[in-house]
């Protein structure tokens, strides 16, 4: 079994019901949830013109190899019928990697650490709430340390139903 940290975002529809059917999908897949984070709406960052996204930040043990790890997402991603109409934009359902393990990988289709996480208040507030001594060999700090050091200027705050 692995530690794992996955990344949820929506900004398309019912977004909070979107996340809690990634959640029900994720926990239906060989992926054993321990924590989840609070969910929090965040100022997208990237492409600016869109909605605000719903976020949040799980932990989980699977023992799923990272490659069918990520085709488990992406096919989560697909029964949900989420579509990427362009790169960075609006979304019914994202789900992230961020970190599997200890480990580093770097193929085409898949970068962990997740290469951007460290810049995104969408995804330390999140993290640092349920993990906050996480640190991945490559970080310079913890993910609390990380998060108090955040250039990211945008918004991220409790969502409240
Ligand atoms: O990378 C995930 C999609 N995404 C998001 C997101 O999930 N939240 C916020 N706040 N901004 C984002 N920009 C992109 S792209």
């Amino acid at each position: 079994m692995v530690t794992i940290y996955l990344a949820l975002g929506s900004n398309i529809g019912d977004r909070e019901a979107n996340l809690r059917e990634a959640i029900r999908l994720l926990s239906e897949s060989a992926i054993r949830i321990a924590r989840i984070s609070s969910i929090y709406e965040t100022e997208p960052v990237d492409y600016l013109d869109q909605a605000w996204f719903l976020n949040a930040v799980l932990e989980a043990q699977t023992d799923l190899p990272a490659t069918q790890l990520l085709t488990t997402l992406r096919n989560i991603e697909s029964q949900m019928g989420s579509k990427k109409a362009f790169a960075k934009g609006p979304r019914l359902i994202d789900l992230d990697i961020l970190l599997y393990g200890n480990d580093t990988i770097a193929t085409p289709d898949l970068q962990v650490p997740h290469p951007r996480m460290l810049l995104r208040n969408f995804v330390l507030v999140p993290l640092a709430e349920i993990a906050p001594a996480l640190r991945h060999p490559s970080w310079p700090a913890s993910a609390a340390k990380l998060l108090s050091r955040s250039p990211d200027p945008s918004v991220v705050r409790k969502f409240v139903p």
